[in-house]
């Protein structure tokens, strides 16, 4: 919404380099080139980049007032309106930087994640969800050229130039506004518990991964029809799609659900608005961490970490987890592949788009079903084959003993199934 008020989407990227310390200079690389993906994925041309050295953080502008000068002159000059810092920018720092830069917007990569967001959320409960992370971020950071506000909040009365007194009047309407997202919220979360408790009784798989890993296009290679939102962008999905996978291997059936993709440090008001869309990966049986693969070791091992931290802050135990290292058939060398599997035992290489190893993929999967199973032994009277045709073909049959009076079958299932069947069994009795 920012976004449209400038007719131009140049920008200007401004990332630090901490003198001395050369190790983080190198980090920083990295974190630039995914400030750099994230300004594509929402549209902007990046004109510029720049790397200003930092000895010590000033708590009004963050970096030094000749610096910012000179940034602003740059950026005339190529006539960029759009100025991306690549460093969290506090609320104060935000308002006096705007002072000075004037007319130029200002992001940070807070607010080029919550612009990402806001542009892909699709249903209702993500739109709440984004929105109600990007009022949070935005109320301490109101100045006077946030005039979109006034559109976005269905106009507030006022034609006059918006000064301090307008602000407040958007303080209090924002405020408001987010109490009231809250509130919706909470009901439309409610009804989403309901729904997955009418689905307690399947295994249940959660697909996670930093964005643009690859775990729509898995689901969809998995559940075949391709309808799950695959693109080359940062967080193409935001709303988690769940599909039954099912398969020709007796009682082998499960859900399969994709989630919001991760990212280093995502804004918290974010993690926090999509904390009841993790609950799902909560209540899930298993769950699987996809990891683009085709990316360097290190940048693997970040993302690893970023997926690994960002659940246990929502309290999620990645119990049985495994890691599932996609896009093997992006130029694999021997030596990576050796090198992940000696570092990550428990993690098996695929390709989604390829079709690779998705079959040894769902046999891991399955022995992890096949851990939840119980034996038991059904008895029935000899007017049943309809449902001794679903036991053979649903569960599987240890052990089978024909008398005059009746059939025991022992089987092994997973204790919904067999369950299920028992209940018709009674019921076929009765
Ligand atoms: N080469 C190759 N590309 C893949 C593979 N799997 C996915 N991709 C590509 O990677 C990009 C991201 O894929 P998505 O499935 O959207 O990734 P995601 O993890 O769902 O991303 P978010 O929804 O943004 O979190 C797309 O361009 C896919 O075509 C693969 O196995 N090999
Ligand atoms: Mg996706």
């Amino acid at each position: 919404m920012l976004l449209k008020k400038n007719n131009s989407l140049d920008c200007i990227l401004v990332g630090s380099k901490k003198v001395n310390e050369k190790k983080f200079i190198n980090e920083d690389n990295e974190s630039f080139e995914e400030l750099a993906s994230l300004a594509y994925t929402l549209g902007l041309k990046v004109v510029d980049t720049i790397l200003l050295p930092i000895r010590r953080i000033s708590s009004s502008i963050y970096y030094g007032k000749g610096q910012i000068e000179s940034l602003k002159n740059k950026a005339s000059l190529v006539n960029a309106k759009i100025i991306v810092f690549n460093d969290e920018i506090t609320p104060a720092q935000y308002k006096n930087l705007q002072k000075i830069l004037e007319k130029k917007s200002i992001f940070d990569r807070t607010g080029i994640i919550l612009e990402i967001f806001k542009n892909n959320a699709k249903t209702k409960e993500s739109k709440y969800q984004v929105e109600l992370a990007t009022l949070q971020y935005m109320l301490p950071r109101l100045t006077r050229f946030w005039t979109h506000l006034e559109r976005q909040m269905g106009g507030t009365g006022t034609r006059g130039g918006p000064g301090e007194k307008q602000i407040e009047i958007d303080r209090r309407l924002i405020s408001s506004k987010i109490s009231k997202l809250k509130k919706d919220l909470e009901k439309i979360r409610k009804n989403r518990h309901i729904q997955a408790s009418s689905r307690k009784n399947i295994f249940r798989v959660s697909l996670v991964g930093y964005t643009n890993a690859g775990k729509s296009s898995l689901l969809n290679s998995l559940s075949k029809p391709n309808t799950s939102y695959v693109q080359d962008k940062l967080f193409a999905t935001l709303d988690t799609t769940t599909r039954k996978i099912e398969n020709s291997r007796k009682n082998k059936e499960f859900l399969l659900t994709d989630t919001v993709g991760l990212i280093r440090d995502l804004p918290h008001n974010l993690v926090a608005s999509f904390r009841s869309t993790f609950e799902e990966v909560k209540e899930s049986d298993l769950i699987l961490t996809v990891v683009d693969s085709s990316n360097d070791i290190k940048i693997i091992s970040n993302h690893i970490q970023t997926i690994e931290s960002t659940l246990d802050s929502m309290s999620i135990n990645a119990k049985n987890n495994f890691l599932v290292f996609n896009k093997v058939d992006k130029g694999f060398e021997n030596e990576k592949i050796k090198y992940l599997n000696k570092k990550y035992p428990n993690s098996i290489m695929v390709s989604a788009k390829d079709y690779v190893r998705l079959d040894v993929l769902l046999d891991k999967i399955h022995d992890v079903v096949k851990e939840k199973f119980i034996i038991e032994e059904l008895t029935l009277s000899y007017d049943k084959f309809s449902i001794i045709n679903q036991i053979y073909s649903r569960l599987e049959v240890i052990s089978r003993k024909d008398s005059f009076k009746n059939i025991k079958i022992k089987v092994s299932g997973s204790p919904q199934l067999i369950n299920k069947i028992k209940l018709e069994i009674e019921e076929k009795n009765g």
